[in-house]
């Protein structure tokens, strides 16, 4: 894809290379380097730098990749499932193939056919939905036969919001089917890849990455590097279930307290990373903790969950009235139960 004229770009997260200005992306000693100073910090160092940009540019390449006729990957955390998938598909009306990702972090009783099942109930129009971990190189075999199956030129295009793990997959695609020794940057922190990166697996397949759409309600945004960390399940989730009666309540580190203002005794399961620490409260009246924070009261019924963005998700069984304290910027909406 790229020729003579055109601006070197890294290897690593696809970011025009200078070396005029190292106070601006993209910046390199040398022009013999075949990635930024920023990937490499990461890669060889795990220092993270924050780089913050506006879904604007990265809305124009995915319109890019729509006026393509080639296939796309569309990837998604299963652990944080967008509330609206239509933003991608609108703007894609490509063949598409819907990837669920960090299956690994999920309990491994949860059933893989109810989580497509789950997800083909909301019309998504898709040619097929499939369940991987890039962590644990679950089904990567399967997506390559679906891939060649539904690929329409050599180019596949690698979508979705941004740490879903879509370098990771590129990666591990890499790793088991290629002679390239190329490597994309991946990171926990939200925005790691920055440019379209063209990536060869063979002479048949041309994976293509991008940066990932940015959610601004994600609490990674508004959390530093530690929680970041912290926040980011790298294991297999264990559920924490609490029983919570009316006036009870549970505060997730110094993050999010959720009081149970209204309903009978009820079921609250925690699927959030292992390494956070949960406080019980036995009595809301007496505590003033988190209280100084943004609050919105949800009322949720029978089975829903209640989805954090970025964190996770709690399942509640009963109907109820719930106030939840956490920063004004992060998105918190309910559904349907997933699990
Ligand atoms: N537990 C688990 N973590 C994963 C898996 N795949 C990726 N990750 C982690 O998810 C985080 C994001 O991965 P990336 O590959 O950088 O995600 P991305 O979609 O390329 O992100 P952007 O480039 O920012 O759009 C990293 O911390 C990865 O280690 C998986 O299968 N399981
Ligand atoms: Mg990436």
């Amino acid at each position: 894809m790229s020729s003579e004229n055109e601006p070197k770009k890294c290897l690593g997260c696809g970011v025009i290379l200078q070396d005029q200005n190292i106070l601006q992306e993209g910046y390199i000693t040398s022009l013999e380097n075949d990635i930024c100073q920023r990937c490499f910090r990461m890669k060889n160092y795990g220092e993270y730098q924050v780089v913050t940009k506006s879904n604007e540019e990265y809305l124009n390449i995915l319109k890019t990749v729509g006026k393509t006729k080639d296939l796309v990957l569309y990837i998604t955390d299963l652990l944080n499932l967008e509330e609206d998938f239509t933003q991608i598909r609108e703007l894609l009306p490509n063949k598409m193939i819907l990837v669920l990702n960090k299956k690994d972090v999920l309990p491994k009783s949860v059933k893989e056919k109810k989580l497509i099942k789950y997800l083909e109930d909301r019309n998504i129009h898709v040619e097929e939905i499939i369940v991987i971990s890039c962590n644990k190189n679950y089904n990567i075999d399967y997506l390559l036969k679906i891939i060649k199956y539904y690929q329409t030129s050599r180019n596949v295009y690698v979508v979705g919001h941004t740490n879903a793990g879509k370098s990771s997959l590129i990666n591990k695609l890499i790793k088991n089917y290629s002679t390239n020794t190329q490597e994309l940057t991946m990171s926990p922190l939200p925005s790691t890849t920055l440019n379209m990166v063209n990536i060869e697996i063979n002479e048949y397949l041309n994976l293509i990455d991008t940066p990932g759409l940015v959610d601004a309600g994600s609490i990674l945004n508004h959390v530093d590097e530690k929680l970041v960390k912290k926040i980011s399940p790298r294991k297999e989730i264990k559920p924490r279930t609490y029983q919570l009666r009316k006036n009870q309540s549970l505060i997730i580190e110094n993050l999010i307290r959720i009081d149970y203002v209204e309903g009978s005794k009820n079921s609250f399961t925690l699927y959030i990373s292992n390494d956070l620490k949960v406080k019980r409260l036995l009595n809301i009246l007496n505590n003033n903790d988190l209280k100084e924070l943004n609050k919105t009261t949800y009322n949720v019924k029978y089975d829903e969950d209640l989805v954090i963005s970025g964190l996770g998700f709690i399942k509640i069984v009963n109907k109820g009235v719930i106030d939840i304290y956490i920063d004004k910027d992060v998105k918190i909406f309910t559904r349907k139960s997933l699990i």
